[in-house]
């Protein structure tokens, strides 16, 4: 058996033993990363700033009419405020210090990263009362680690993954980097999972080029992540709890079609209607973005565009709107020339329309 393989055996058997046997095994290659992940309820705030910037919007007229049915409580629609899940990143296996990450980052939770040649320890615990999971896309499972298993409420798991070859950039890529998207993934539930919140993304880097101290490539200045999205509430766990938590109380039946289309809103990173803002995109030098989108046949197809500057894709194609289909991931390098605040929204007319849309400042 090769040594490497040999390796990921050995990291495979130690994820199920203890912790230390997984740093023992740390010492013949690659390091081991350690993420504690809790998966939370929480309010969520689709349009936090209180009005829809896409639309020049203020706070004295906040929202259009096409707006409506998605941000205003009645009793016939949720309205902006929901209860939702999230993961969030904990200082350790106490649980009980969130480490913050940039407020563009949204719903979406830790980026986890590594190198090729390392392991991936995610210990992840479920603080809702609804049964989550964590599935990772590109890096090596056995089935106990494919995360498709329900972590009950209340409990842990610990997942193993192994960074192999096949999970980082491919020989001669010019890029430094690949993404990955990870979420929960309870067998045989599709609605009331994804769309409840739980998603983030893995960065796996070539070796050596993961900087430790600002955690992104080593190439880079700067890293970005964009995941679209039409979040359903009324495919939600949370949809019995958000009907009667705020006021007025939902009295029209979940079935209601005009419900359903209310419940159903156009995100980026768990925001909509341009509430999402990317700030800190340096002049001159290269951000990485890393885009992704979640949906179905209906509304899972995402035309990700840039107003005022371009990206290289990984195919080493010039473009400013990006092709994404469901759990589908684009890397690519933007060498803003271009300052200001700009636009960054799905090109899709209806998806546009419905609020799906951000902004990026190039500074
Ligand atoms: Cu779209």
């Amino acid at each position: 058996m090769k040594p490497f393989y040999k390796f990921l055996l050995l990291s495979y058997l130690a994820f199920f033993s203890c912790r230390k046997r997984v740093e023992v095994n740390a010492n013949n290659a690659g390091t081991i990363r350690y993420y504690y992940v809790g998966i939370d309820s929480v309010g969520w705030d689709y349009v936090p700033l209180g009005y829809d910037k896409y639309s020049m919007g203020t706070p004295a007229a906040p929202w259009t009419s096409n707006d409506s049915p998605f941000v205003i409580r009645t009793s016939t629609q949720l309205g902006r405020v929901v209860a939702k899940a999230m993961y969030h990143q904990y200082t350790d296996a106490s649980f009980s210090e969130i480490i913050p990450q940039s407020a563009d980052m949204g719903i979406l939770g830790p980026v986890i990263r590594a190198e090729v040649g390392d392991s991936i320890v995610a210990v992840v615990k479920n603080n809702t009362n609804y049964q989550y999971s964590m599935h990772p896309h590109g890096v090596r499972y056995n089935s106990m680690n494919e995360g498709v298993h329900p972590i009950e409420p209340g409990n842990s798991y610990t997942y193993g993954w192994g960074v192999i070859t096949e999970s980082g950039p491919p020989e001669g890529s010019p890029f430094s980097s690949v993404g990955w998207v990870y979420h929960t993934h309870v067998h045989d539930r599709y609605g009331a999972d994804i769309n409840d919140g739980p998603m983030g993304f893995i960065v796996v880097y070539k070796k050596g080029y993961l900087d430790p101290v600002n955690n992104r490539a080593t190439d880079v200045a700067q890293e970005k992540f964009s995941i679209y999205l039409y979040m359903d509430e009324s495919q939600s766990n949370y949809l019995t709890t958000n009907r009667t938590l705020f006021q007025p109380a939902v009295t029209v039946s979940s079935d209601d079609p005009d419900f359903q289309n209310s419940s159903s809103k156009a995100t980026i990173n768990g925001y909509s209607m341009g509430n999402l803002q990317y700030t800190n995109i340096p002049l001159g030098k290269k951000t990485r973005w890393y885009v992704s989108g979640f949906g179905d046949f209906q509304d899972g197809f995402h035309a990700p565009h840039w107003h005022g500057n371009t990206v290289l894709t990984e195919d080493l194609v010039r473009k400013d709107v990006l092709n994404i289909v469901p759990a589908y991931l684009i890397t690519s390098d933007m060498t803003a020339q271009n300052a200001g605040t700009w636009q960054y929204h799905c090109h899709l007319d209806d998806h546009l329309q419905d609020g799906m849309s951000s902004f990026y400042t190039v500074e």
